[in-house]
Order: structure tokens, then sequence, then C-alpha cells
């Protein structure tokens, strides 16, 4: 080879290189670039997500809960086949949109997947006195929202409100999870088909909640943090409510 040659093959290898870095170089920045548009849409999506969704069976005190946020004072006229929409100013905080789901077991699910995208918050009510009675459609309603797909990658934070605390004979936040816990385990465990089948379109995916080969906890739902606090719409006691919604605002 000539040293002619050899100054030639010096240039072409150092241009190989140079096409080498510079196709790194653009693999880099696409990727950047495309990081920052995920990251950008992924906190949009969290950020301008503001509604919060009240939850649970017909009677337990969802209307009067929203009425008493919104208007200041209970309102009577309400029909339950239909969500209720109003906003509410948090101080220091901006709005959120609070948005009373009927319970009727027929149209809830509807009404719920048209709000669900737009859960900053899931507010889950129950009447803290006839739980006993309703126990098994409380858990199916609850597990059916907890193991939503799309709650489980939107993650909105979950409060279970124990409502009706004002009736002498009404369950403490802490008897009720545990007797909520047990339920679900058992829903868990041998129903799983049944609430398929319960969910509307009947071929909805609901995740495995919490951790298997153990009882089923709440604190185990990895994707959620599910709360639980109490209150009586009646005596106007909504304070743990209002401060989990100033929290979570
Ligand atoms: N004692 C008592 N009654 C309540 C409470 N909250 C709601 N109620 C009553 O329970 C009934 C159902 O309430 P409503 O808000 O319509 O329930 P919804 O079907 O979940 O919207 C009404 O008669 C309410 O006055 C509460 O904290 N204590
Ligand atoms: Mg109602």
């Amino acid at each position: 080879m000539s040293k002619k040659d050899e100054t030639l093959r010096g240039v072409l290898d150092s241009d190989e290189k140079n096409a080498h870095w510079g196709t790194i170089g653009v693999a880099l920045i696409v990727g950047l670039i495309t990081l920052f548009v995920f990251i950008f849409v992924w906190r949009k999506g969290r950020v301008s997500r503001r509604g919060i969704c009240l939850v649970g069976l017909c009677e337990s005190g969802k209307t009067l809960i929203f009425s008493q946020l919104i208007y200041k004072k209970a309102v009577e006229s309400f029909t339950s086949m239909k969500e209720n929409v109003g906003v509410l100013d948090i101080a220091n905080k901006g709005a959120l949109k609070l948005i009373d789901i009927p319970g009727h077991e027929r149209v809830r699910q509807r009404f719920f997947d048209s709000y669900k995208n737009t859960a900053r918050g899931i507010v889950f009510v129950l009447d803290s006195f006839s739980l006993n009675k309703d126990i098994r459609d409380v858990a199916e309603y609850l597990y059916t929202i907890l193991s939503d797909p799309v709650v489980s990658s939107n993650r909105p934070q979950v409060l279970i409100l124990c409502n009706k605390q004002d009736h002498p004979l009404a369950k403490g936040p802490q008897v009720i999870q545990s007797v909520l816990e047990k339920e679900m385990n058992v829903l868990r465990n041998t129903q799983t088909n049944q609430l398929e089948a319960v969910a509307e379109g009947g071929n909805r995916k609901s995740f495995y909640l919490g951790q298997e080969g153990k009882n089923f906890e709440f604190a185990d739902i990895r994707s959620l943090r599910v709360e639980f606090a109490a209150s009586s719409a009646h005596t106007e006691d909504l304070e743990s409510l209002k401060k989990w919604l100033q929290s979570v605002a």
C-alpha cells in the first residue's frame, strides 16, 4: 500500500467514525425529545385531572354530601339517576370538580366510566350503620372501582368515607376497614368471575388487587393510596373529608 493509499484510508476511517458518532448523536437527541414529550404529557395529565368522583351505593349520603360542599346546605330536589357536577374552590390550590355519581347498579358503571379519566380523587361513601346488611354489595362495588384498569394506571387518591356517624349504632372507620378487608378477601378468592360479569360489557379485565398469597389488605394495593375517614353529612360534620380534599387538590 502506498503512502497516498494509507492517507486515503485514514480519511475514510475518520469519515466513518464521524458518521457513527453522528448517528449516536441523532439517536440520543431523538431519545431525549421523546422522554421530554412523555414527561410533559404525563405531568399535564396529572395536573389537569381535577375531578373528584363521589361514588357508593344508593342512600349512602353522596348527594347530601355533594350539596353541603357545593351549596353549603342540604338540597332535596336531586334525582339520583343523573350525575350532579359542581365546582369546589380549595384555598390556595384552585378549583376541583366534584361529581356525584348515582349509585343505582344499572347506571353507575356508565357514569363512572365517563368521569374516571378526569379523577384526581375518588371518595367512596358508605353508610356506617347499614354496612353489615350491605357488606357484599359495598365490597363488590369498591372492588370493581379499585381494580379498574384506568384507576390502576391514573392512580387517583382514594378515600373511603364512613358516613352517618351520627347514628348511635354506626361502626367506626377502623372496624369498617377490617370488615371490608375480610369481605374483599372473600371476593378476591371466590368471586372473580362473578365480578367480571357484574362489570358492564362482561369482558372487562380486572387487576389482582393486593398481594398474592396473603389475606387482602388495602395497604397492599401498590398502585393506590387508600385512606379511611368518618363523616356525618346529617350533622354537617365533613371536616375530615374537607381536610382530605385540601391535601389532594
Ligand atoms: N343520619 C344520617 N343520615 C344521612 C347522612 N347522610 C345522608 N343521610 C340521609 O340518607 C338518605 C340518603 O342520602 P342521599 O344523599 O340521597 O344518598 P345517595 O343516594 O348516596 O345520594 C337521605 O335521607 C339523607 O338525609 C348522615 O350522615 N346521617
Ligand atoms: Mg344521590
